[in-house]
C-alpha cells in the first residue's frame, strides 16, 4: 500500500442541500464521484443492524435472516478476474463472522492478504427477499433507475436458456447488500454494464479508490485482455507497463455517507472496519450510451472468440448473442426489447401530457426529461443500426413483440409505464392520477385512446424503427409546445448525442 498515485478525495456534499437538478448538472451527467451525507436519517436497517455501539449487530441478521442463503466471496482466493465465491446461509455466515474476531487475519492492505480467508457477503438481493421489511428508501438522486425498474416488471433473456431463472432471486435485481468484517475487500474493477453504482455505509468504514476514465486503459495488459486484480500489491510492470502511471481518487467513507460511483471508473474498496453497506447498481438517460458501448465491445469480443466455429454453426449470431448474455448479462435483444418499452412509456407519457390542460405550466420538468429520455434512447438506436446483429436476416425470431399494440397490453409495460410516471410525475399528482386512469382504460379498450391508437400503429423490429418512433413521439410533442409556447431546439431534429433541452420563449 502506498504505492498508489492520489491526485485527490471524492468531494462530500450535504445530500439535503442538493437538488436533484444539481446533482445531475454537477455529477451525474459529467459523470463525477461524489459522497453525499445525510439522507439516511430513519432507515430502519441504521437502526436495526447496528449495535449502540456502531457495530453490526450480527444476532439480529441471525435471528430474522437465517436461512437465507447468500453468495460470500473468500478475500484470499482469486478465481478468474474475481474472488472465489461459495453459498452459504447468513447464519452460518454470522457463525463463521463471529468465530474469527479472536483470529488475527491480515488486513486488505496488507500485501501478504492470500493467507488470510476473510469471507464477504455480497450482492445479497435483500429487498427482493424481504420487501415487506423496509430497510432504506432509495434517495430521490437515485431513483430514476431503468434498470432496476424495468426489472421489477421484466425478465431478461426470454428466448435464451436462463428463461427458467424467473424464480431466481438472484437473477431478479441490482440492489444488494454488503457485510463483512474489517479487511475485506473488492477487486479492481469496473461495474456491471458500466451502470452507476451508489454504495450506503449503514456502518463501519470504507475505503476507496477510483480511476476516471479516461485512464482505464492504463489498468489493463499489453494485450488489452486482463485488468489488474489487486490495485494494492505489487503490480508486473512487466505484465501491466503502465499501470505506474495511474492517478486515483481516495476517498472514506464513513457511517451514514453514500457514495455515487459513476459509469466505467474502476474502483477498488476495503473496509475499513466490520462494515454492512446497501448499493444499487443503475442507469438511465445519462448513461444509456456506456452500456451500448460495452455491449458493442463485449460482443465483439464474443464473436472474435468463436470466429472459428462461423462456418459449422447454423446460427451463429444467436450464438453469440448467447454467450454475450451468459458474460455481460444481457444480450442485444434484451437490450433493445428494453430501450424499445422505455421509448413507448416515455412517448406515451408525453402524448398524455397534451391532454391535460396548464399541464405545461406545472410540468415543464417533466417534459425536459421525457425528450431528453427519449432523444438519449434514440442516439442510441441511431449507433445500433449498423450493426450486423440488428439487419433483417437476423433479427428474425429473435425479438418477439414487434407491434406496439402488443406490448401497450402486457400488464408488464403497464406496470413499466406507472413506475416511470411516479419518478418523473412525483410533483405533479393530478397528472399522475389522470395519466393513471387513462392507462387503465387503455388496456380495456384501447380504440378510445387516440394517443395510445397512434402508438399502437407502429411496428418496431430494428433499430431503425426505433429511431421513427422517437421521430414521431417528438414531432408530435414539438407540435404541442408551439401552441403553448414551449419549443425544441432548432436542431433537436438532429437527434444526435449532444445535450437537448426544451428553452421556454
Ligand atoms: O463495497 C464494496 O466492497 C464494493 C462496492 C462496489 O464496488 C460498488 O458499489 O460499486
Ligand atoms: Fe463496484
Amino acid at each position: 500500500m502506498g504505492r498508489l498515485r492520489i491526485g485527490g478525495n471524492v468531494e462530500k456534499v450535504d445530500g439535503r442541500e442538493l437538488s436533484y437538478k444539481d446533482f445531475v448538472e454537477r455529477y451525474m451527467k459529467p459523470n463525477l464521484p461524489v459522497v453525499l451525507t445525510g439522507l439516511m436519517d430513519g432507515w430502519s436497517s441504521c437502526a436495526d443492524w447496528v449495535t449502540p455501539d456502531g457495530l453490526p449487530n450480527l444476532p439480529f441478521f441471525s435471528s430474522n435472516f437465517a436461512q437465507s442463503i447468500v453468495q460470500v466471496a473468500d478475500c484470499g482466493k482469486k478465481e478468474f478476474m474475481d474472488q472465489k465465491r461459495i453459498e452459504m446461509t447468513v447464519k452460518e455466515y454470522i457463525d463463521h463472522w463471529l468465530g474469527i474476531v479472536n483470529e488475527n487475519c491480515v488486513s486488505c492492505l496488507d500485501s501478504n492478504k492470500n493467507s488470510c480467508s476473510l469471507l464477504y457477503l455480497k450482492d445479497w438481493h435483500f429487498v427482493k427477499e424481504y420487501p415487506e421489511y423496509d430497510a432504506y428508501t432509495t434517495p430521490a438522486f437515485f431513483i430514476d433507475d431503468w434498470l432496476n425498474q424495468y426489472l421489477d416488471s421484466h425478465f431478461m433473456h426470454r428466448n435464451s436458456d436462463r428463461d427458467g431463472a424467473k424464480n431466481d432471486v438472484n437473477c431478479a435485481d441490482y440492489k444488494f447488500v454488503y457485510m463483512g468484517p474489517k479487511g475485506t475487500w473488492t477487486p479492481l474493477h469496473a461495474d456491471v454494464f458500466r451502470s452507476y453504482s451508489w454504495s450506503a455505509n449503514v456502518c463501519g468504514k470504507k475505503l476507496w479508490h477510483l480511476l476516471p476514465p479516461s485512464q482505464s486503459h492504463l489498468v489493463f495488459d499489453r494485450n488489452l485482455k486482463n485488468s489488474v486484480y489487486d490495485a494494492y500489491d505489487k503490480v508486473s510492470d512487466v505484465q501491466f507497463p503502465d499501470f505506474k502511471k495511474t492517478i486515483w481518487l481516495e476517498c472514506i467513507q464513513e457511517r451514514n455517507e453514500i457514495i455515487f460511483v459513476p459509469s466505467g471508473w474502476y474502483h477498488q474498496v476495503c473496509n475499513l472496519e466490520d462494515t454492512i453497506s446497501i448499493n444499487h447498481n443503475w442507469f438511465n438517460a445519462h448513461n444509456l450510451a456506456w452500456v451500448w458501448n460495452l455491449l458493442l465491445k463485449d460482443y465483439h469480443e464474443a464473436k472474435e472468440y468463436i470466429e472459428d466455429i462461423r462456418e459449422i454453426s447454423d446460427d451463429f449470431e444467436g450464438l453469440c448473442q448467447r454467450n454475450l448474455a451468459a458474460n455481460t448479462g444481457m444480450n442485444f435483444y434484451d437490450f433493445f426489447s428494453m430501450i424499445k418499452r422505455f421509448a413507448l412509456a416515455n412517448s406515451i407519457q408525453l402524448s398524455c401530457l397534451k391532454y391535460e390542460r396548464n399541464a405545461f405550466a406545472k410540468s415543464t420538468d417533466k417534459h425536459e426529461q421525457l425528450v431528453y429520455n427519449l432523444l438519449s434512447i434514440q442516439a442510441v438506436a441511431l449507433s445500433m443500426k449498423p450493426v450486423d446483429a440488428f439487419t433483417k436476416e437476423n433479427l428474425k425470431n429473435k425479438v418477439v413483440e414487434n407491434h406496439l399494440a402488443e406490448i401497450l397490453l402486457e400488464p408488464e409495460f403497464i406496470k413499466l409505464s406507472m413506475s416511470l410516471n411516479q419518478t418523473y410525475g412525483m410533483a405533479n399528482e393530478v397528472l399522475e392520477q389522470n395519466y393513471q386512469s387513462k392507462m387503465e382504460t387503455s388496456c380495456l379498450d384501447s380504440q378510445n385512446m387516440g394517443f395510445l391508437q397512434d402508438y399502437s400503429e407502429f411496428n418496431v423490429c430494428c433499430p431503425e424503427d426505433l429511431v421513427k418512433l422517437v421521430d414521431h413521439a417528438i414531432s408530435d410533442h414539438s407540435s404541442i409546445c408551439n401552441s403553448c409556447n414551449l419549443s425544441l431546439p432548432s436542431d433537436a431534429s438532429d437527434l444526435g448525442s449532444k445535450l437537448f433541452k426544451i428553452y421556454i420563449v
